[in-house]
């Protein structure tokens, strides 16, 4: 753990990568742009956004057919943007896995017509250019199969045990049946260790969601990664403050000195939405990203800044120009 938190805090630039099924729909549903759906504007909310069912989701997902040069091409620019890790969305908030798992029959293999394993082509790709690897896992929500259907339940034992539920992230509309437990014993734990047990030199896992995790859930999630591969860190997020790291919230730099004896990281969008919205035409500028990134450096933590490829796999035009430009100057100036 020791070695992997040394090389954490000396790495200062990742990528983030927010990648899947809503990526195809560019974060617009028959016609309608998200910003009129409920919840975050981001386009990875799709589902949440439009209540899609998720039997219609699943049947939204079987187009979901990326070019396999994707990964290649993304270990390549994370490589030139000068960054030093990547973290991919192994599984988002809709439930569906990237990789091909044992656990869930909504995933690459099984879901779509796309016959690889992404998380692995991009492991093999990032490995190649000498990056570290990390996969994103919402493990607190999966409105596919994350058992919503016993929020009730699990509000009501929460409230009387006075801990806060958030409804915000839970599939309210068309919940599975199954009860949020059994979603974590049959899917959740089973997916981190399968990812673990799979990417031998994985280095960094970043849970996401805490919503109905209980204390000693989070600390099964932690305690399971540590027992299967120490050298794996893991970010705050798995909740209850565990994990190895904190973060200063989403798009912002911590004060001064508030986080100096710690180990951090912020993550960014270049644009607004973290999943591909072809509409989303707010990029910062090179100047502005390179000025976030030596102000997060700076003050001691790592900058993970996001793409989100389109359904293809494909990195928007002004968001590759922005970070080569970035490349530019982090090759010149801030190469260890
Ligand atoms: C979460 C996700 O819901 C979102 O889709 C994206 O993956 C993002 C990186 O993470 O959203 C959050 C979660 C926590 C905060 C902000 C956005 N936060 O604590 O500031």
């Amino acid at each position: 753990k020791q070695a992997a938190l040394a090389w954490f805090k000396d790495a200062r630039f990742g990528m983030f990568i927010h990648w899947g099924v809503y990526a195809e729909a560019a974060g617009s549903w028959k016609g309608t742009r998200i910003e009129k759906g409920q919840g975050p504007k981001v386009a990875e909310w799709l589902m949440n956004a439009f209540q899609i069912s998720r039997r219609e989701y699943r049947e939204y997902a079987k187009g979901f057919l990326p070019d396999p040069s994707f990964a290649v091409n993304i270990a390549r620019l994370a490589k030139e943007t000068g960054m030093k890790y990547v973290v991919i969305t192994a599984k988002h908030h809709d439930g569906f896995a990237l990789f091909d798992s044992n656990h869930s029959e909504f995933d690459i293999t099984d879901a779509t017509n796309y016959s690889g394993d992404l998380i692995r082509e991009l492991y093999d790709a990032c490995r190649a250019e000498g990056l570290e690897f990390g996969v994103y896992y919402s493990h607190g929500n999966d409105w596919g199969e994350g058992g919503d259907g016993n929020y009730a339940n699990v509000k009501a034992r929460n409230d009387s045990l006075g801990v806060p539920t958030r409804e915000q992230g839970k599939n309210l509309w068309d919940p599975s049946p199954t009860d949020h437990a059994d979603y974590l014993k049959n899917k959740a734990y089973p997916q981190i260790t399968e990812l673990i047990q799979r990417l031998p030199d994985l280095r960094l896992i970043w849970f996401d969601g805490e919503g109905l995790i209980t204390e000693k859930q989070a600390f099964d999630f932690y305690k399971l990664v540590y027992e299967l591969n120490p050298s794996i860190i893991i970010n705050r997020r798995v909740g209850y403050d565990f994990g190895d790291y904190v973060d200063a919230g989403d798009n912002k730099t911590p004060g001064e000195n508030d986080l100096a004896d710690k180990h951090f990281e912020t993550c960014g969008t270049a644009n607004h939405s973290w999943g591909y919205k072809a509409h989303d035409h707010q990029w910062k500028s090179s100047n502005q990203l390179l000025r976030n990134f030596v102000d997060i450096v700076s003050k001691g933590g790592n900058y993970l800044l996001n793409i989100g490829p389109d359904g293809k796999g494909r990195v928007p035009q002004p968001c590759v120009e922005r970070f080569l430009e970035m490349g530019q100057w982090v090759h010149t100036n801030a190469d260890a």
